[in-house]
């Protein structure tokens, strides 16, 4: 199910560029050393020489200052890993990554470090959409231009960001649902009543809330499905673990869990295995991210289907900063393409995955 690229809404980013920035070439793997070179780079830089030496040195690098969100799942390991690959050194940029540990109030802080040292852009995933209009506004009268990738924000002002590249996480949900409801027919099961859990990631993220409301308002059409009980596991494999012993404990009929993730998932998987149950068969199990570990765990016969949910977005960052430091239009919102594996082609499908 492939989607295409939708451009939603172009911005020029012309007259947006930058007011200051650092050609430090100093690199570094550890977020807090790099975040010290910059500090260093940014006190004894002269502004106004390094800004012009960032737009027309061809030997200077590209400073990009990069709020992660942490790093609590196999997909936040790829996406960190594929924006290092894309945004290096050798590729002309300075990338300083600020891991957030899943706190807002750290990304704050992590983008006002970046303010203070000049860096070119900022790029955040932010890991909530609220809350983050005072901050941006910061960026703003810094001259700073702001990418935002992977989740969403919400604010009522949309120039206070340059861009967003991301997923439907409404439409991965809808996915879900689909595939659910077209399995329990082919099983022969499409008339039983269903007792569903959902084990929910961090709440008030886009991909809680777009998944959330994707599955649910696609699966309020079938009066055979019946969502039992939902809670947060914070999209960690120890706390999905946890929630789901919690639901095992109050309810005895579950026949499917929807897990807003994978790691959740191999950890609600273990703890069905723990009290006795068969996930796979007994208990469906459908999850999202589509990582190479959640095509093991559908091999092995343990999970029925993944929605992907692509995390390779350091290249299409690397562009989206290439353009804005051109003075080039970008797209303002850009969706990237992705479909839904299950099991019967896991073992195909494994041999192609990038993540
Ligand atoms: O699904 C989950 C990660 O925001 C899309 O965050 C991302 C989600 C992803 O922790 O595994």
């Amino acid at each position: 199910m492939k989607k295409a690229i939708i451009i939603l809404l172009c911005v020029t980013v012309a007259g947006r560029m930058l007011t200051g920035c650092s050609s430090n070439p100093t690199s570094t793997e550890a977020p807090a050393e790099a975040i010290e070179d910059a500090a260093d780079a940014a006190n004894t830089a002269n502004v106004a020489d390094t800004a012009d030496a960032a737009n027309t040195d061809a030997g200077g690098l590209v400073t990009v200052g990069f709020s992660q969100v942490g790093a609590e799942s196999d997909w936040r390991v790829a996406n960190t890993a594929s924006m290092k690959e894309a945004l290096s050194e050798e590729n002309g940029y300075k990338l300083i990554i600020d891991d957030a540990q899943q706190e807002q109030k750290k990304q704050i802080k992590a983008v006002r470090d970046f303010i203070s040292r000049e860096v070119d852009v900022i790029v955040i995933a932010p890991v909530k959409e609220t809350g983050w209009e005072t901050v941006l506004g910061e960026a703003r009268d810094a001259g700073i231009p702001v990418i935002i990738v992977d989740r969403m924000i919400n604010v009522s002002d949309d120039t206070l960001y340059t861009c967003w590249v991301g997923s439907d996480f409404e439409n991965e949900g809808v996915e879900a649902a689909r595939w659910l409801v077209n399995y329990m027919e082919e099983q022969g099961k499409g008339d039983d009543k269903h007792n569903i859990v959902v084990l929910r990631g961090t709440i008030g993220s886009s991909a809680e809330i777009g998944r959330t409301k994707g599955f649910s308002d696609t699966i309020a059409a079938y009066g055979n499905y019946e969502i039992v009980g939902r809670q947060t596991g914070d999209f960690t494999q120890a706390k999905g673990r946890e929630v789901m012993e919690s639901f095992l404990e109050e309810f005895d009929n579950i026949d499917v869990v929807i897990s807003q993730n994978d790691n959740m998932a191999f950890g609600a998987i273990d703890a069905l295995k723990a009290a006795g149950k068969v996930p796979g068969s007994e208990v469906v199990i459908v999850s999202f991210d589509a990582v190479k570990a959640a095509f093991k765990s559908m091999i092995a016969g343990d999970m029925n289907v993944s929605v992907e949910c692509n995390p390779l977005h350091g290249p299409r960052v690397a562009e989206l900063v290439d353009k804005i430091m051109n003075g080039e239009e970008v797209e303002k919102i850009q969706y990237v393409e992705e479909s839904v594996y299950a099991a019967d082609t896991a073992k195909e499908d494994l041999l192609g995955r990038q993540y």
